[in-house]
């Protein structure tokens, strides 16, 4: 599915874009089932454990900012990463014994979808090796105007960063400060619907406010290879091996002399991303202006 040299430019850079690997039904499917979850949430006022939810959510009004652990809520977001051909491209990427780690589906809504401020996936789930990564389903068009994932290349080989705020927990995003540079360098990931970006699970990313008058819908998930453990431990070990994608699991972690930081003591506020990044008050991306 993919060639030696997008291999390579995965290796050298930390992430790849392969176009149409969805296609126009399985789109439309997926945009059906969304439609229906969105339609969902002018039941609910808070955050629940499906939707996460935008400022100025109303049930006249619904806004949800995120579908929490798709593949568990409609089987379809379970097939997407069954595919044959994503199956076979992670195998090139990371090897055929393929874990789920996580999934969600991230609705940068037009006109106010909110960003996602720089930080490492690795951050917030470290492991014995760093074999994991993030593929990100575009089920819209992405270009520079809808919010596209912005990835500096080459991050997945340097320092983890500090994702900690001024009161000693874990935040969830790092200082702009700190990486002025890495941000300056940083490349959009754009592409047609049914592309899929595949980014290593150290590399620094963020991504802004949808300006534009286009939704960016954004189904991601997280896949590690299987000998990559948590450092924070299995909590069921049954759970754990039900998530296997394809090859076989084990009880053999494989270490590797990766930087660490674990996210502790936890966010203060807790729930998704936006709500750990919330609390930090060093935002990088303009947020949108709530009525
Ligand atoms: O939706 C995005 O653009 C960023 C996604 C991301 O990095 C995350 O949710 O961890």
């Amino acid at each position: 599915m993919i060639s030696d040299a997008q291999r390579d430019a995965y290796q050298r850079d930390g992430f790849i874009v392969v176009p149409d690997l969805l296609g126009p039904a399985q789109l439309a499917r997926l945009r059906r089932i969304i439609a229906e979850l969105v339609a969902g949430a002018a039941a609910v006022d808070t955050h629940t454990a499906v939707y996460d939810l935008e400022p100025g959510h109303t049930r006249a009004e619904p806004k949800v900012r995120r579908i929490k652990t798709p593949h568990e809520v409609h089987p379809a977001f379970y097939d997407v990463v069954r595919n044959p051909d994503v199956i076979a491209v992670l195998t090139a990427l990371i090897g055929p014994d393929l874990r789920l780690h996580s999934s969600k589906l991230n609705m940068k809504s037009a006109r106010y979808g909110s960003p996602v401020e720089w930080h490492q996936d690795w951050a917030f789930y470290p492991h014995t090796n760093d074999d994991i990564l993030a593929i990100g389903v575009m089920l819209d068009d992405v270009d520079l105007e809808n919010g596209p994932l912005l990835v500096t290349p080459g991050t997945h080989k340097g320092p983890v960063w500090n994702h900690h705020g001024e009161d000693g927990r874990f935040c969830g995003l790092t200082d702009p400060a700190d990486i002025a540079n890495e941000i300056a360098n940083a490349v959009p990931l754009t592409g047609r619907a049914g592309s899929m970006s595949f980014h290593h699970v150290r590399a620094l990313h963020g991504s802004a406010l949808n300006t534009s008058d286009r939704s960016r819908n954004l189904l991601l998930y997280g896949i590690a290879a299987a000998d990559a453990w948590p450092l924070l431990g299995v909590p069921d070990l049954d759970e754990f091996n039900s998530r296997m994608l394809s090859g076989k699991p084990s009880v053999e972690p494989r270490l590797v002399p990766v930087p660490v930081r674990l996210p502790l003591p936890p966010a203060a506020r807790q729930g998704s991303i936006y709500e750990n990044q919330a609390e930090a008050n060093r935002s990088y991306f303009k947020k949108a202006v709530v009525r």
